[in-house]
């Protein structure tokens, strides 16, 4: 039932924005792709400033907003008519952020083993978090708060050594002078007039700047992209822009054309991203903000089966918290990302600083690489049922085989090498049943050299 909140909002959309919509359903013959690795991201990104990016591996996801209030879907709740807008906005009242603990998040972010967070600034209701001069809808001047609640965690983020990401919605439902309001209700069109198109894109680009000047994060986060052209939004002039004086910072993908990395969101990806910069977002339930009744939490092993599964694929997880609107995280929430740091932190050599692994021909599950490419992580999700797992196609000698986080070196037999051809042989590794973890169990494979993977054309990684 829940899942069919997220499919519902994206329903809406559907008949819309089917181009967009593409990215998420695309049909290439019996292939069924589910989410949007299509978005087009700029060739000529700077490696140098994706470095810290490309090695997070995990961030936090924060949407925190006036939706928490009714625990209601954030913005699409008004936007698909399921309450009034007035009705929507009597959340101001209820937002108090009176409990909220701005370095008690920031300590849980660095304890999910994540290396940096993304915050809703301003998510599609056009609630802003910080104290803007722009608009007429903010958390000082506007809710029960009273204050601005953005600053506080941006501090404690940097205190904490977390790189900071702010998410930012192009489209404000709430202003007027923007083109749409809800699904059924459009202000106006751009072309019938441009004049207050202008003055909105002032508004927002007024915004961008105060977030830019206060707080230089190290990356933008857009979202809402496809309710209009590039050209509409002046993608190219926004990107400019914030990257003036602040050449390293990173932009997603969705200021289209525009972006640095690319935004899959929800459906895992099946197939590795061709994208060199990719980063998953996900719920931990069925909804990005706050909702009492949504009760679908994925389990702390499927949160790491998702975890494991984009670092494999070369990719980040950006995994979702909603915060309540006091201010105070729900213990499953908490729950959750200790327990995925835990795991992290025992698994840190074969997370971090870690590539993509290879193909699953080679080996039935998840693998990284280590940088020098001379050490192999293997990913047992299962006990296996012989005590033994399987290692398929490897030239190189493997010097030791041994438990990460734990140490025990294991045994090993090869099985089908004959001294006169090249075939390497099939490897089986004794995993004991003792040193088996609750949710991976993770076998480091140090080579001779870097990884010569065997096939018969002999091809090398
Ligand atoms: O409409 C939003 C949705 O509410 C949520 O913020 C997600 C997060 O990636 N982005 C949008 C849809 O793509």
């Amino acid at each position: 039932m829940i899942v069919f909140r997220i499919l519902e909002t994206k329903n809406k959309m559907k008949h819309k924005f089917s181009s967009l919509l593409l990215g998420f359903m695309c049909f290439s013959g019996t292939i069924v792709k589910s989410q949007d690795t299509t978005a087009k991201i700029l060739k000529d990104t700077d490696h140098e400033k994706m470095v810290w990016f490309k090695e997070a591996k995990l961030g936090i996801f924060i949407h925190w907003g006036l939706y928490a209030v009714d625990g209601i879907s954030e913005s699409w709740s008004f936007y698909n008519e399921y309450l009034s807008h007035e009705d929507y906005l009597k959340q101001l009242s209820g937002f108090t952020a009176a409990n909220f603990k701005p370095k008690e998040w920031a300590k849980l972010i660095k304890d999910s083993g994540a290396k940096y967070s993304v915050i809703t600034s301003k998510h599609h209701d056009g609630f802003a978090l910080w104290n803007t001069n722009y608009g007429h809808l903010n958390a000082v001047s506007h809710a029960a708060a009273k204050k601005d609640v953005l600053s506080p965690l941006i501090d404690a983020l940097k205190e904490k050594e977390l790189k900071v990401g702010i998410y930012f919605s192009l489209p404000d439902w709430s202003s007027d002078l923007y083109t749409h309001f809800t699904t059924s209700k459009r202000r106006y069109a751009i072309e019938q007039d441009p004049q207050r198109w202008q003055q909105y894109l002032n508004y927002m680009n007024g915004q961008l700047l105060e977030l830019k000047n206060n707080y230089t994060p190290d990356l933008w986060w857009f979202d809402g992209d496809w309710e209009h052209p590039p050209e509409a939004w002046e993608s190219t002039k926004i990107r400019t822009s914030l990257l003036k004086g602040a050449p390293n910072t990173i932009i997603n993908s969705r200021l289209t054309g525009q972006g640095d990395y690319q935004t899959p969101e929800i459906g895992v990806p099946v197939y590795r991203p061709e994208a060199k910069y990719w980063e998953l977002c996900m719920t931990l339930n069925d909804s990005w903000g706050y909702q009492q009744t949504d009760n679908n939490y994925k389990t702390s092993q499927q949160v790491i089966d998702i975890f494991v599964d984009c670092i494999s694929k070369g990719g980040n997880l950006l995994l979702d918290i909603g915060p309540k609107a006091d201010g105070s995280i729900d213990p499953i929430q908490k729950e959750r990302l200790l327990e995925l740091g835990s795991w992290i932190r025992k698994h840190h050599k074969a997370v971090y600083e870690t590539e993509k692994g290879i193909p699953y021909e080679h080996f039935y599950g998840p693998t990284t690489l280590s940088k020098d490419k001379q050490t192999l992580f293997l990913f047992v999700r299962d006990i296996p049922k012989d005590g033994k797992i399987v290692v398929k196609g490897i030239s190189n000698t493997i010097h030791r085989a041994y438990v990460v986080g734990n140490g025990s070196i294991l045994s090993q037999n090869k099985i089908a090498k004959l001294y006169w051809n090249k075939y390497p042989g099939i490897s089986y590794i004794d995993l004991p049943k003792e040193t088996i973890d609750t949710y991976y169990t993770v076998v480091a494979l140090v080579l001779d050299g870097p990884i010569e993977l065997y096939s018969e054309l002999n091809g090398v990684l």
